[in-house]
């Protein structure tokens, strides 16, 4: 089933249940080829969300800023394809929420540990803003804060399960959100663990 949270944002509660696990089994052949790692934001300060990507371009931050690029900077190498599965779910579920024609070019991987925490932000760093983003949560339970435009808009929380699959887009694109920290916890299939699939178009 499925509601929507705001315009343009809509949640797919419990979509991606059944692929739970061949999703997982990807994570890992992904990260054993381009392992998770904490990265540094141009502030200064280590990341709590450890990441990787795939696909042809994969997001990430260092001292010089944020970007989307095509090979891994720790690694020296092309980001692992996206998927099949990946793709397909990520395109059927934009296509449910009323995006037909979404097409990824990155998918970032976010691997939280108890205490890890997303600060409210904006994702803005791709070419196209009237382009959803397709978000896949795995393992642990997260709070996530939905907010306004502006930083210190209200918020509203809604809490993702495993399996859930939200879809953003149209005026929702732009809005702040951020996960509040983790609570420790052990899912059966992803132990001390969340992972966050998201699924872009960067360019
Ligand atoms: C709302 N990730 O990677 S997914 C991110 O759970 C990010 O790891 C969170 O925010 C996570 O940038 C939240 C939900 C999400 C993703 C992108 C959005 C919500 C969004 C873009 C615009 C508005
Ligand atoms: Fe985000």
């Amino acid at each position: 089933w499925s509601e929507p949270l705001a315009e343009g944002a809509q949640v797919l509660r419990r979509y991606a249940l059944a692929q739970a696990d061949a999703l997982l089994a990807e994570i890992e052949n992904i990260a054993a080829l381009n392992p998770f790692y904490h990265r540094i934001t141009p502030g200064g300060h280590r990341m709590s969300v450890a990441m990787t990507n795939c696909g042809d371009f994969g997001w990430s931050t260092n001292a010089r800023g944020y970007q989307y690029s095509r090979e891994d900077e720790e690694s020296g190498s092309r980001w692992p394809p996206m998927p099949a599965l990946f793709r397909s779910l990520a395109v059927a579920a934009a296509k449910e929420a009323g995006f037909s024609g979404f097409n990824p070019d990155a998918c970032l991987i976010n691997r939280y540990e108890p205490g890890a925490k997303l600060t409210l932000h904006q994702d803005k760093d791709e070419k196209d803003l009237r382009q959803p983003i397709v978000s896949v949560s795995l393992g642990l339970p997260a709070i996530f804060q939905f907010g306004g435009f502006e930083r210190d808009a209200a918020t509203q929380r809604i809490l993702l399960e495993h399996g859930d699959v939200v879809v953003w887009g149209g005026p929702s694109r732009l809005r702040y959100h951020g996960i509040l920290p983790l609570k420790a916890g052990i899912h059966p299939q992803c132990g001390a663990f969340r992972y966050n699939l998201t699924f872009r178009r960067a360019f």
